[in-house]
């Protein structure tokens, strides 16, 4: 058996399964991209994974693609140490809660990201002709590529929309917190509902906007401390996983981006 993950060393959507990988303790091969090569976009991977996006799993030459669907496909293929619940009520709220992090937080943390996290200082180089050519190629995300500027980044509204939807995520992970008596998302076990957003609220915190949940959401930073602790969760950010050290001149982490969350916080928007 062969499984292999096309995935970026810095992508939340990779981590996911590279979090999973490493708790469930299976072998695989690191077919690493790097983003900024895009191979991603190259005919040989459309093929593969016709989003043209990281991750892909193939296992035993079969492509499967969309973060979600791997963990879920990995918990049916490899059922030794399990990471969903049995009970269908507790499955069910878990999809509820994947679907959740796919629609809302996980395009929601591009915006700060790609603004503060060094992906700007790529594009910056690239000329615009490049820019768009490889914009045309992208199969899902060309209006992505076309709401900020390549340049300058994201508006200062489409950022503090950013970390309104990552507020809601906030509310949401304390509420299942409470509903199901923590210390995990889901209870008293580790779930791939962990997983799905674990590298989302790190990369939060490495983009220096912990301050979205300091003295806010006590249970999400408490949540973060336990989940970083994992042996599993210092495998699968191996070095370079993250922006702060890719980009060590833009001198991220903890609490490097508080201006901007203290202005957000202050807007009369929040306060509604
Ligand atoms: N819904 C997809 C999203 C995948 C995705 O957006 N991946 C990003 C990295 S986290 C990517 O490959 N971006 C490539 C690009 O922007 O060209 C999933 O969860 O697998």
């Amino acid at each position: 058996m062969t499984l292999e993950l096309y995935n970026f060393s810095q992508s939340t959507c990779s981590l996911k399964v590279r979090l999973q990988l490493a708790e469930k303790n299976i072998d695989w091969i690191d077919k690493r991209l790097v983003s900024s090569d895009n191979e991603h976009l190259s005919d040989w991977y459309l093929k593969l994974n016709p989003n043209g996006v990281v991750p892909l799993l193939m296992h035993n030459g079969k492509p499967i693609y969309e973060s979600a669907a791997i963990l879920e496909y990995l918990e049916d293929k490899f059922t030794e140490k399990k990471f969903r619940p049995v009970d269908p009520y507790l499955c069910s709220q878990l999809r509820a809660w994947l679907i959740f992090v796919d629609v809302w937080p996980a395009p929601a943390i591009r915006t700060p990201s790609f603004h503060f996290g060094g992906l700007l200082e790529k594009f910056k180089k690239m000329s615009d002709e490049k820019f768009n050519e490889l914009k045309e190629k992208r199969p899902l995300k060309k209006e992505f590529y076309n709401s900020f500027d390549k340049n300058l980044g994201f508006s200062e509204k489409d950022l503090f929309t950013s970390f309104s939807i990552l507020d809601r995520t906030f509310v949401r992970m304390e509420y299942l917190l409470r509903e199901f008596g923590g210390p995990w998302l889901m209870g008293k076990d580790y779930t791939i509902g962990d997983m799905a957003i674990l590298p989302t609220i790190d990369r939060i915190e490495d983009l220096g906007l912990d301050d979205l949940w300091n003295e806010r959401f006590e249970g999400v930073k408490q949540w973060l401390q336990k989940a970083q602790a994992r042996p599993a969760t210092k495998v699968a950010f191996y070095e370079n996983s993250r922006l702060s050290e890719q980009f060590p001149k833009l001198n991220l982490g903890k609490g490097a981006n508080s201006a901007i969350v203290k202005k957000y916080l202050e807007t009369e928007a929040f306060s509604k």
